[in-house]
């Protein structure tokens, strides 16, 4: 078993296994559950014991104990991003999710202003579309400019910051729902709720 104990706490090597774990987690809980038959409720949840079976019974995660869980649910994979919710004996992805069952949120009344970071390379078809969920069930949008920064330098090292007038759009009829305080959710943003830049 391993004991993380607070000297051997986030040394490079154990920083690297906590994030194998975290990316692994994302993909039983929000990619392919079903390559590893594990069954996910419609608020996204599954069975903990079940995912530490999962683990145990692979190779590369067999060191993984439940407190190692517990350490990617509160601190992320070293940067502090809250991917994953414990409660109990379940665990479920807040956000994110990819496959075909649709996960269900309560709606909520979004702030007037949220951010999206994306690419120059996605510019022109987000001006014809607005913005679309692509590979996953939504669009994802931040609450400050800063968030959406980092979000977009995941594709781009110059990334383009959109606002978004979340509280018009709303207004409108679009349905917002909240996975986190720093994760908002829609299915589809016209694109006349959303400042784009000068051609
Ligand atoms: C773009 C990470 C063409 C969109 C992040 C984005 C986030 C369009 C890309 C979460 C488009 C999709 C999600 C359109 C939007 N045509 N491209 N009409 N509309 N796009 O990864 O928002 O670290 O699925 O701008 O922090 O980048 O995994 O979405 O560039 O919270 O926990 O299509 O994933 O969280 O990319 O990121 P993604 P995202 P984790």
């Amino acid at each position: 078993m391993t004991v993380f104990s607070p000297q051997n706490r986030s040394t490079p090597a154990d920083q690297r296994r906590l994030t194998k774990l975290s990316k692994f987690l994302s993909l039983i809980l929000r990619h392919q559950p079903e390559r590893f038959a594990l069954a996910i409720d419609e608020e996204g949840w599954a069975s903990l014991p079940e995912v530490m079976e999962i683990l145990k019974g692979l190779p590369n995660f067999r060191w993984v104990t439940r407190a190692d869980v517990m350490r990617v649910v509160e601190e992320g994979s070293g940067d502090d991003k809250r991917r994953f919710e414990v409660e109990g004996n379940r665990i479920r992805a807040r956000y994110g999710h990819s496959f075909a069952q649709p996960i269900l949120y309560k709606p909520c009344m979004p702030p007037s202003i949220l951010y999206h970071g994306t690419s120059q390379h996605a510019l022109a078809a987000i001006r014809r579309e607005g913005l679309r969920p692509m590979g996953r069930q939504y669009v994802h949008l931040s609450p400050d400019p800063g968030t959406a920064a980092r979000v977009g330098a995941r594709r781009d090292e110059r990334p383009v910051i959109l606002t978004v007038r979340a509280a018009e759009a709303h207004a409108a009829g679009v349905v917002f729902h909240q996975a986190d305080e720093a994760v908002y959710l829609a299915k589809h943003v016209p694109v006349e709720f959303v400042e784009m830049p000068d051609e």
